[in-house]
């Protein structure tokens, strides 16, 4: 055993070690990953290791020590800011980081703030492998040489174990989830399957395979879609087309709101008053079954399904990676009829790319920060408060030609819920979250800038000929704080519940109509496009949209999330399980099947629309056409 050469390459060894361990650790502490049987824990404990060997293995091929050991040492340093960033983006999001995201570096000033909230004392334990390699570089003797002819062998039969975990890795993953690699819209399966490391080239390899869609693209796959798209296509109804036609539109994104705080109490106080005399007002659909679609991209997302009918894009905010893109949005339909689009938003214009995504839809004006005066006081979390922001979005809507189309965006029932003393309006909760207790209260502030909107509406006379749209932009409430939630809905939360949960609520308030009632059709962010426009009169025939017109009597009860998720007026479909969603029991048999098919088609025809930029031809097609009339104004 003396001249044994294990010593040459301890310092590798206990690298690999190090890393193995603080990865697996930093796995269990840092993510929320479901595990289901003793299988799906040992890929996850083994699923870092493949990657380490092969990546930690190429120091073999480094000759000499020092390089060598700066080489480890790097790569320790490397794999524990990558653990680190992914524990920190998560607890923020909820979710892993993606390539894309990490480029857009225009966001980090803004999110700064959030991300280091986010930071903790304990995260120092990712680095625990980088220590230990230094202190091993350090500390342990310098070892002698071996013979050429040992270190080739050593290195091929160190590789051929490194490939054969690898193989083994993916074959068990391949058990556990069948099509991992070719069909998954779930970054967790992804990490929890293949590990962080994996996941990252994977990452990387997706996204080139996007940007080379879009140079790949010659047209040729518009038929397949567009045929899709006008299958879908739901009618209006006559009762409700054109029903607001030409009067002011207002649509507010109601920022983190869902549906479970409407109609309900925290601890005898009422959550939402104003919204909750809104679903019972004559004039209000209120829509209660009505999902968010978005994915990373939160807010934003919720803008491109508005706008678009498309799915946003998984992994990625389509509003950074496809801004360049020719789109056939709301605002450019609009825009063509007479309206004067614009977005209110007291944020920075360049904020989730904004400034250049709105000229993409065709958006005329963006009111951002610099539109507002924001006095001592005004501003607390993210940036202005809603109030003052509602009060001066309306006077910048008297000076509005019209008719026009603003969408205002709140911002201060944004996580993590914090208010100002006096804003407080009704106590916190008190459960394990301070999230979900600072939540309550922040609806509440939220519903009372909507009655100040409403009111400062009639008293600068353009409420009456406006319709208002208010829809929440996606789940405030993380699955993280499922227990807390339990508490309050005093249920113990299962992925059947987390799938209800991501309703928001949806108004579509249309003063003097009368009409309005409580509508439980299963509905989505996707279906408002195709809806407001048909309110307005325009129809949208032939529009390339994958959402429906919920009025109209076609439209089919049908939701799909980002994730690949689902929701029909039958059935839940989640975690490969298909639920009834009455009963939330379990459906023994293949009745999910078929809407499980259309949900991956379905996304994969936006992902194709988007990423090959599919609307550019559409809209060459049209220039050429200019001369025949357009069947899809309206009469
Ligand atoms: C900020 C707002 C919030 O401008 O869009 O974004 P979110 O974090 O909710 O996506
Ligand atoms: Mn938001």
């Amino acid at each position: 055993m003396k001249n044994f050469k294990w010593p040459k390459h301890s310092v590798l060894i206990i690298a690999i070690i190090a890393t193995w361990i603080t990865t697996y650790i930093g796995y269990k502490a840092s993510f929320n990953m479901k595990i289901d049987n003793m299988m799906q824990e040992f890929i996850l404990l083994m699923n870092p290791l493949s990657f380490l060997l092969f990546v930690y293995g190429i120091a073999l091929f480094i000759k000499s020590t020092k390089r060598r050991n700066i080489y480890i040492f790097t790569i320790s340093m490397l794999t524990s800011i990558v653990m680190f960033s992914n524990a920190v983006f998560y607890r923020f999001f909820n979710d892993f980081i993606t390539l894309p995201l990490l480029f857009q570096t225009s966001n980090f000033n803004d999110l700064s703030s959030s991300i280091t909230a986010n930071m903790n004392l304990t995260d120092i334990f990712f680095f625990a492998d980088a220590i230990v390699v230094f202190l091993a570089i350090r500390l342990l003797p310098k070892s002698g040489k071996e013979t050429a002819q040992n270190g080739i062998v050593a290195r091929k039969l160190y590789f051929i174990m490194a490939a054969t975990i690898m193989m083994l890795n993916l074959g068990l993953a391949e058990t556990q989830r069948p099509q991992l690699l070719t069909r998954t819209f779930d970054r967790e399966l992804l990490v929890k399957n293949i590990g962080t490391y994996n996941y990252h080239i994977y990452d990387v390899f997706i996204q080139s395979k996007s940007h080379a869609q879009r140079a790949l693209a010659d047209g040729s796959e518009l038929v397949e879609v567009e045929n899709y798209s006008n299958a879908n296509y739901a009618a209006p109804n006559p009762e409700m087309f054109g029903i607001a036609k030409d009067r002011n539109i207002i649509a507010v994104s109601l920022e983190s709101l869902q549906s479970f705080v409407i109609n309900e109490e925290m601890d005898g106080h009422v959550i939402t008053p104003f919204l909750n005399e809104l679903t019972k007002d004559p004039d209000t659909f209120y829509f209660s079954d009505f999902y968010h679609q978005t994915g990373l991209g939160k807010t934003s997302d919720s803008e491109f399904l508005l706008e678009t009918s498309l799915y946003p894009r998984n992994g990625s905010a389509v509003f950074f990676t496809h801004s360049g893109n020719t789109y056939n949005s709301l605002s450019k339909r609009l825009g063509e009829n007479g309206y004067f689009t614009n977005v209110m938003h007291a944020n920075n214009s360049s904020f989730w790319n904004r400034d250049i995504m709105y000229n993409a839809l065709n958006i005329k004006k963006f009111y951002d920060v610099n539109s507002y005066t924001i006095n001592e006081g005004d501003a607390v979390n993210w940036g202005m408060k809603d109030i003052p922001f509602v009060e001066q979005s309306v006077d910048l809507m008297t000076e509005m030609p019209q008719p026009f189309y603003s969408r205002l965006i709140t911002l201060t029932n944004h996580y993590p819920f914090v208010l100002d003393e006096e804003d407080m309006l009704i106590p916190k909760y008190d459960s394990n979250s301070r999230t979900l207790n600072n939540y309550f209260q922040s609806v509440r502030y939220m519903d009372e800038a909507i009655k100040i909107l409403f009111d400062d509406l009639k008293e600068k006379g353009l409420y009456d000929n406006s319709i208002i749209v208010m829809y929440g932009d996606h789940y405030g409430i993380s699955e993280n704080h499922n227990k807390a939630m339990g508490m309050y809905l005093d249920k113990e939360i299962t992925s059947f519940d987390n799938v209800k949960l991501q309703k928001v609520p949806l108004f579509i308030h249309i003063p003097g109509s009368e009409k309005g009632e409580v509508i439980d059709d299963v509905a989505g962010q996707l279906d408002l496009r195709p809806t407001l426009l048909h309110l307005m009169g325009i129809d949208t025939k032939g529009d390339m949209q994958l959402g429906a017109d919920m009025f109209s009597p076609d439209h089919e009860e049908f939701v799909v999330f980002r994730d690949g998720r689902f929701v029909t007026d039958k059935y839940v479909y989640t975690n490969d399980v298909c639920y009834d969603t009455n009963t939330g029991e379990e459906v023994e048999g293949l009745e999910c099947e078929p809407y499980s098919e259309r949900t991956t088609t379905e996304l994969d025809y936006s992902d194709m629309i988007i990423n090959g930029d599919l609307l550019r031809f559409k809209e060459e097609e049209k220039e050429k056409d200019y001369m025949k009339p357009n069947e899809n104004e309206i009469k």
